[in-house]
């Protein structure tokens, strides 16, 4: 009987962990289909092309193209149209779109020009890099994370890039939610797998702009699959980017604990029915506990693949998906 596993995912922690999973599955020759609804707040038109930089990272990174230091990108990319553009003095010169990168972003305009949606547009760019899981865009139409700062409303790349999170963020937009639903296949991804993961991505740009897309979130609150997540926090401090930025900005602390119950226990109307935790937050495996949560703690840091294949094992068991 194959076991569908969903993951959501936003760019490079989820991009590792799930490169993590399959190694797993192919390890144990799990009969496995993994597919991975990919947040696409952090999209852009920029020069006239869409850049998606959570589904490219995870297009490229299951695909064996990433440039592995940086998370995102191309491995042996090189920059001389960006250089070129900024001659023009157009684009973002904060932000280099590398020349192979730029084939990507040109394939894929060219395809939804010609009214693709999204979603198929992925499959089709995917069907290049055989990431042996499938790829689904969270939504067909846009929707745009924005930051509300004192120099106004920025798009969150310039936030990220530009300004590293460095400019205090008040809140965040995502602009067309209003006129936004769960691409094709996504709901039935969540509400028909046997495990949900939420790996350590960002819980407030990332995952969270993934669940306020109404029928994502609320397939999440009432899929019969458990719902297991990882924290991205590990002793006090996100492990990579800054998502103790974006969770100041809302509010929540930037702890294990705190994150757990930013998601909420499903019981209780939230998102998870089990929370992963580092070693170094044993203290979160007692809080929590006490409160009803279902939590463990084990090593958590996506260090390369083989111990990411067994974080993934560790969650999908705490699923109740025996690997
Ligand atoms: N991140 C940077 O820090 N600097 C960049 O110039 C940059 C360019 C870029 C181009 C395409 C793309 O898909 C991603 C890119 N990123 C860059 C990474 C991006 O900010 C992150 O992947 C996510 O948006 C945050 O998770």
């Amino acid at each position: 009987m194959r076991v569908q596993i969903t993951v959501l995912s936003g760019g490079v922690g989820g991009a590792r962990f799930t490169r993590g999973l399959l190694s797993l599955v192919e390890q144990r020759d799990l009969d496995a289909q993994v597919t991975v609804v990919a947040n696409v707040g952090d999209d852009m038109w920029l020069h006239g092309v869409r850049v998606c930089p959570d589904l490219d990272t995870l297009m490229y990174t299951l695909g064996g193209a990433v440039h592995e230091e940086q998370g995102w990108g191309r491995r042996d990319e090189s920059r001389r149209t960006s250089d070129d553009l900024a001659a023009y003095g157009l684009g973002w010169e904060w932000f280099t779109l590398g020349d192979l990168d730029l084939a990507t972003h040109l394939a894929r305009t060219e395809l939804l020009r010609a009214g693709q949606p999204l979603s198929a547009v992925t499959e089709r760019l995917a069907e290049r890099w055989r990431p042996g899981a499938r790829l689904l865009p969270a939504s067909d139409q846009e929707v745009e994370t924005h930051v509300e700062t004192d120099l106004g409303l920025i798009h969150f790349e310039e936030w990220w890039v530009r300004h590293r999170a460095g400019v205090p963020a008040r809140g965040f937009v995502q602009v067309g939610l209003d006129a936004a639903t769960a691409a094709p296949g996504v709901v039935d991804a969540i509400t028909g797998a046997d495990v949900v993961l939420l790996p350590p991505s960002n819980p407030v740009v990332s995952i969270g702009t993934i669940l306020s897309i109404p029928p994502i979130g609320d397939a999440l609150r009432s899929t019969a699959a458990p719902v297991v997540g990882v924290s991205p926090i590990v002793g006090g401090s996100p492990v990579r980017g800054m998502a103790d930025a974006c969770l100041s900005a809302i509010g929540v602390e930037t702890d294990a604990a705190a994150v757990a119950r930013h998601y909420g226990r499903r019981a209780e109307g939230g998102v998870l029915d089990a929370w992963l935790v580092d070693t170094a937050d044993e203290k979160a495996v007692l809080e929590l506990r006490a409160e009803g949560w279902v939590c463990d703690a084990a090593n958590t840091l996506l260090a390369d693949v083989a111990t990411t294949a067994r974080i993934a094992e560790t969650a999908l068991r705490m699923g109740g998906v025996a690997v």
